[in-house]
């Protein structure tokens, strides 16, 4: 067989030249754009070369060029291989896309992940998890599909139980940023524990007031809850050595202080201290935030050692893979999450199914 390369400023010219030069029934296999012409670079212009074959006749020879021949085998021309190339183009396109050749439950669950504020890299991880899982024929089945990634998702999400030893006055520690709920969750833990039957004080860390903070005082007030406020490591361990041995837990509200700033985190951090070692510290967060601040905060709290994550405000949110991109990121695990401002009932120990239930598109099918 006889192939041929051949090039050509013009794609009509260069079609007219190569029928000239080889007779009528070639075969064009392949065809790109090239920069030709010009010297040293300067003048050139952007033309074609194509790659194609003569048919060879049933005895194997080349067919010889037939020039205005009344006798003629059956002709195509040029709009028809034009577009005959046109159409093999666009199904060559199609195939090298790889996105295009996915499957469309593939695509669609993408979708619902980013809908829902997961991380651009947890919803990597989840479709190439479910590419590597899961048959082809089990990608074309959409209730399947959900089901498995339910299932990714509830693995992902770790959850907290405290470690209670009878006997021993837990101290729960509640951290972060101002306006999360920190103080409207101390109240309800606290509420929840005296309706426990548990003995329960709550401590405030505040060293520029001299009485509690008035909105905690006054949720103390109504449970009868002995509150105190200490604004030093000397106070908080002299308040701890007085009420460890009367109480089961004790609750520590802090004050809002920017994480940004170290000093502050350092000063929080030595009055905690008077906590003593053994606490269960909780970074306390807002679904409503945003993933990237949520990353960011998580960061700025390490330095504390939390042990575990509260989520508050969910009823503010009906799409929280932004939480749990952040807890799977930042590897922690949930411990409560809270539903409202209603004291004592909006609060839930955390379960993955409750957060699944904060999704859209995620219900089970
Ligand atoms: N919608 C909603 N609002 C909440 C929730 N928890 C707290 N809040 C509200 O958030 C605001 C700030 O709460 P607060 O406890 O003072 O936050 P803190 O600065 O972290 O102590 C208040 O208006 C609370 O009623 C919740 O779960 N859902
Ligand atoms: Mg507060």
């Amino acid at each position: 067989m006889q192939y041929f390369e051949e090039s050509g400023l013009d794609y009509e010219a260069l079609i007219q030249k190569i029928k000239h030069k080889y007779g009528d029934s070639v075969r064009i296999m392949n065809r790109r754009r090239e920069m030709m012409g010009g010297f040293l670079g300067i003048g050139r212009k952007e033309g074609w070369r194509v790659f194609g074959y003569v048919v060879a006749d049933s005895f194997g020879s080349s067919v010889p060029p037939v020039q205005n021949s009344a006798v003629s085998r059956p002709k195509h021309s040029d709009a028809d291989v034009m577009s005959a190339i046109a159409r093999l183009e666009k199904k060559l396109e199609g195939q090298s896309s790889l996105s295009d050749r996915r499957p469309e439950s593939l695509k669609r669950i993408e979708q619902i992940l980013e809908q829902n504020d997961f991380a651009p890299s947890y919803i990597r991880r989840i479709v190439s998890q479910l590419e590597a899982e899961i048959s082809y024929e089990n990608l074309q089945n959409w209730g399947y599909v959900v089901k498995r990634v339910r299932e990714f998702i509830k693995n992902d999400i770790k959850i907290f139980t405290p470690a209670i030893r009878e006997g021993i006055c837990r101290i729960v520690i509640l951290l972060g940023p101002t306006g999360v709920g920190k103080t409207t969750t101390v109240a309800k833990l606290a509420a929840r524990s005296v309706k426990a039957g548990l003995r329960v004080k709550i401590i405030t860390t505040d060293k520029y007031k001299i009485g509690a903070d008035k909105q905690i005082e006054a949720l103390a007030g109504i449970m009868n809850v002995p509150v105190v406020s200490v604004g030093d490591f000397e106070n908080m361990s002299k308040q701890i050595r007085l009420w460890k041995p009367e109480s089961d837990v004790i609750y520590v509200d802090t004050i809002g202080r920017s994480p940004k700033n170290p000093e502050e985190i350092n000063a929080m951090r030595q009055v905690l201290l008077g906590c003593g070692e053994s606490t269960e510290k909780y970074l306390t967060v807002s679904a409503t935030t945003k993933i990237s601040d949520l990353y960011e905060i998580f960061k700025q709290f390490e330095p504390f050692g939390y042990c575990s994550v509260i989520c508050t405000k969910m009823d503010e949110t009906s799409h929280s893979g932004n939480i749990v991109s952040a807890l799977y990121n930042r590897n922690k695990s949930l411990a409560f999450l809270t539903t409202g401002q209603k004291i004592p009932a909006n609060i839930t120990e955390a379960a993955p199914d409750i957060l699944l239930e904060y999704m859209e598109g995620m219900g089970a099918v």
